[in-house]
């Protein structure tokens, strides 16, 4: 099988499926196509028209042309490919448990550490964020912080985001510390479940290669 995933390598979000591609064991056959974000080459029509009507990366291409776009989408194909749902759950309550916290990881942190970046920094530079609210931005980032306590509170009842065992709400939660980490937002060192949480998860050698390529290119984005 040869997958193609259209891509930012230093992006906080597909670093969530290369973690989910190591986990799997499927890294090697994917073969990573460069979109320049710098240029707004994720905001063309063409890109829109083929490939994410959202204009973001990742997006996976299938060797027969199929187009799957938004990383939670990705990571449940990819997760799919065998016999063990190990990353978005092996019963049904396990998958609504993941999605739900999958989810709440990105709508919570994620995301909104990415708002503030596209409305309180110069994000992408003025050609590619042609509306920036810098108000609205602060006001996400603050949700973040919030965020990121609330998470803090969770893992010091529970081993992980969703429970007992490793997942896709993991991923996702750890895209929200890279993202803070790219864009110098600095994580409260009273947080100490929440960090003690990241040093778990990081002896994964799937979260520990994403940390440990840093920000390529020599420059954080
Ligand atoms: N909801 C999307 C978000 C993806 C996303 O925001 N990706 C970033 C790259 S790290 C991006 O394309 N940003 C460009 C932009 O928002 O202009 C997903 O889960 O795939």
């Amino acid at each position: 099988m040869s997958l193609k995933i259209y891509d930012w390598p230093t992006g906080p979000f597909p670093a969530r499926v290369r973690i989910a591609l190591a986990e799997k064991g499927l890294l090697e056959q994917v073969q990573f196509e460069r979109i320049n974000l710098w240029k707004g080459e994720h905001k063309t029509a063409e890109f829109k028209a083929k490939l994410s009507y959202s204009g973001t990366v990742p997006v996976l291409e299938l060797e027969d042309g199929t187009i799957i776009a938004e990383v939670n989408a990705i990571i449940t194909f990819l997760d799919n490919l065998d016999d063990d749902q190990s990353l978005t759950g092996r019963t049904p309550a396990q998958k609504g448990i993941i999605l739900n916290m999958t989810r709440r990881a990105e709508l919570e942190v994620q995301e909104v550490i990415s708002t503030y970046f596209h409305n309180a920094t110069p994000g992408l530079g003025p050609d590619v964020e042609i509306y920036q609210n810098k108000e609205w931005g602060l006001y996400q980032l603050a949700k973040g912080l919030r965020g990121l306590r609330h998470f803090d509170e969770l893992l010091q009842k529970q081993p992980y985001v969703a429970g007992d065992e490793f997942s896709m709400a993991d991923i996702a939660l750890v895209g929200g510390m890279l993202f803070a980490a790219m864009i110098d937002v600095e994580v409260p060192s009273d947080l100490t479940a929440l960090f003690a949480w990241y040093k778990r998860v990081q002896e994964r050698p799937s979260v520990k290669q994403q940390i440990d390529r840093g920000f390529l290119d020599g420059s954080k984005l």
